[in-house]
């Protein structure tokens, strides 16, 4: 059968067609990127999943291998799902995942390694039957939400150490393991952290932090005693299909987590992207020592569009991921090697935009760009004001979409917008006022994105942390044909959303700039480019 290329991506990866969730195990290893993903073989819906395998040498030109894991034994038959890859000094790679065994999702955990460690794509891998599965839930515990083992660290005590997603009633946990030789694991007394109301954490990741600069650090640095290091916390909640972290403290002798009291656990957390953002997983890549960022970002459209189309579900595109300088939130960039892909740069240099304004930027393939933008202000004093009771910002972007009437703002970019302007996917900020400081919104608004109607449309917003004092604010937005990623403010605030436009496609997609706003708002500087797809094959 043939696939729908209409809305297929041209740079954010996908394999050549079928379904996509979760990214596996990513690692760097003898000079290749590994990415595996929660694969379905057999058609565009969820089901008979395996581990797709991809490698590359630049995290975005890939060749698409034979799946890695496949159920083939009684431990796994029911599924191969989310799992992570840990390099043993000296040994080399060993995956654990979560086997299912029976029809009600009953889930262990299983230990792979390559079949042979000098294959530089380690294309084949074996599961010993002496050993597996590694770890089976106790009998107090619910074993059908037990899953998703992370990469584990050596501890200083003369353990492995790793996590698995679980829950228990309602609250959601992450149990801890150790193993002194990778095999035999024994869970610690209790959770390494666990959240009241929270429901199942799927997926969790833990990885230390450093306290200053962009580098990343081994998952095995643990380092607190010096106070060099946090560490990340993060869950992807089943219930609601979002994710959140939270930065704090780990304590290696008491196996325990501690959220800082500026990181709140639930609900209400932080968020890597306030838009289509799930089950993400980061390695750390020693060769150019930065911690990368791997995320599932779902379709918005129906299963029957998706078994139409024969493919569905990409991965966002792999994010540097740091701690920012103020240590209460991450900060998070796309990968240097995009740059690659760049071509046909056009620039916008002190352009005014007065209310009402909207400035096309001609002369790159808006469906498939990359645009960095940074807007200036000469005063806040038109900002309006804000009402303390807008704590949710996605409410806050639904009243105010990029058409209403604002101080300092609505402004930013109209992408994958149709001639005109029947369809359009405004990426923009706000700008309000609060007793003793000023409020950022961001929004990446769907609704008007597409004249399809049975889409989700959703107006995916988040607030911005972040100071106003040179009065400028940028945007960098990453459009492929059905997805728009958005950087705001240097990666305070990301958004990705999945969009399906049917007028503004391929060559018929423009890319402007607006302001409806009464302040004027300066583009200083833009750039913008046509992005070259990457090679797949
Ligand atoms: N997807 C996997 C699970 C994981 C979930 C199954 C998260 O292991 O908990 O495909 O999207």
């Amino acid at each position: 059968r043939t696939v729908s290329k209409i809305h297929r991506t041209g740079y954010h990866f996908q394999p050549h067609r079928n379904w996509i969730n979760d990214p596996n195990g990513p690692m760097y290893y003898n000079g290749v990127y590994h990415l595996f993903y929660q694969y379905n073989p057999k058609g565009a819906v969820w089901g008979n999943i395996v581990w797709g395998h991809s490698v590359s040498k630049d995290l975005i030109n890939w060749k698409e291998l034979e799946p890695a894991l496949y159920p083939s034994k009684p431990f796994d038959k029911y599924g191969c799902w989310s799992g992570s890859a840990t390099v043993l000094p000296g040994k080399g790679p060993v995956i654990l995942y979560t086997g299912v065994i029976n029809k009600h999702s009953n889930e262990v955990q299983c230990y792979a390694i390559p079949e042979n460690t000098s294959d530089p794509f380690l294309r084949k891998w074996i599961k010993p039957n002496a050993i597996n599965p590694i770890i089976v839930a106790e009998h107090n515990m619910n074993g059908s939400v037990f899953r998703d083992p992370t990469t584990a660290w050596w501890s200083e005590d003369g353990h492995w150490k790793m996590l698995i997603g679980g829950r228990s009633k309602d609250r959601g946990m992450a149990y801890l393991y150790r193993s002194k030789d990778f095999v035999k694991w024994i869970r610690a007394k209790h959770p390494i952290h666990s959240a009241a109301s929270t429901g199942m954490w799927e997926c969790p990741d833990f990885y230390p932090v450093s306290l200053k600069g962009k580098n990343g650090l081994d998952t095995s640095v643990v380092g607190n005693r010096l106070n060099r290091v946090k560490h990340v916390l993060k869950n992807s909640l089943d219930v609601t299909r979002y994710e959140y972290y939270t930065i704090g403290t780990y304590f290696m002798n008491e196996d325990r987590y501690i959220p800082d009291n500026t990181s709140e656990d639930g609900w209400g957390g932080l968020r890597y992207d306030y838009g289509n953002f799930y089950a993400s997983k980061s390695f750390f890549d020693p060769s150019k020592r930065r911690r990368i960022l791997w995320s599932w970002a779902n379709e918005s459209d129906s299963k029957e569009d998706d078994v139409k189309k024969g493919w569905a579900g990409i991965q966002a595109i792999p994010r540097t991921v740091w701690l920012d300088s103020h240590g209460k939130q991450l900060v998070q960039w796309p990968v240097e090697e995009l740059n690659s892909l760049r071509e046909k740069e056009v620039k916008i240099n002190n352009k005014k935009l007065k209310k009402g304004n909207y400035v096309e930027v001609k002369g790159i393939t808006a469906a498939q760009a990359d645009v960095e933008v940074t807007f200036s202000f000469s005063s806040l004093d038109k900002a309006e004001t804000f009402d303390s009771r807008w704590v949710n910002a996605q409410d806050l972007c639904a009243q105010k979409g990029s058409k209403v009437e604002g101080g300092v703002g609505p402004f930013g970019l109209l992408t994958l917008a149709s001639k005109n302007l029947e369809e359009f996917t405004p990426v923009f900020f706000r700008i309000f006022k609060a007793p003793n400081k000023h409020v950022v919104l961001m929004c990446s608004d769907a609704r008007s994105s597409s004249l399809k109607r049975e889409l989700y449309k959703p107006s995916f917003a988040g607030f911005v942390d972040v100071d106003l004092a040179h009065k400028k604010l940028s945007l960098r937005s990453l459009i492929d044909h059905s997805v728009v990623e958005s950087f705001g403010a240097g990666g305070r605030t990301n958004i990705l959303s999945r969009v399906y436009p049917t007028l503004a496609i391929k060559k018929n997609a423009h890319l402007f700039v607006f302001n409806n706003g009464t302040e004027h708002i300066t583009v200083e500087k833009l750039k913008a480019w046509s992005m070259k797809s990457a090679r797949r094959n």
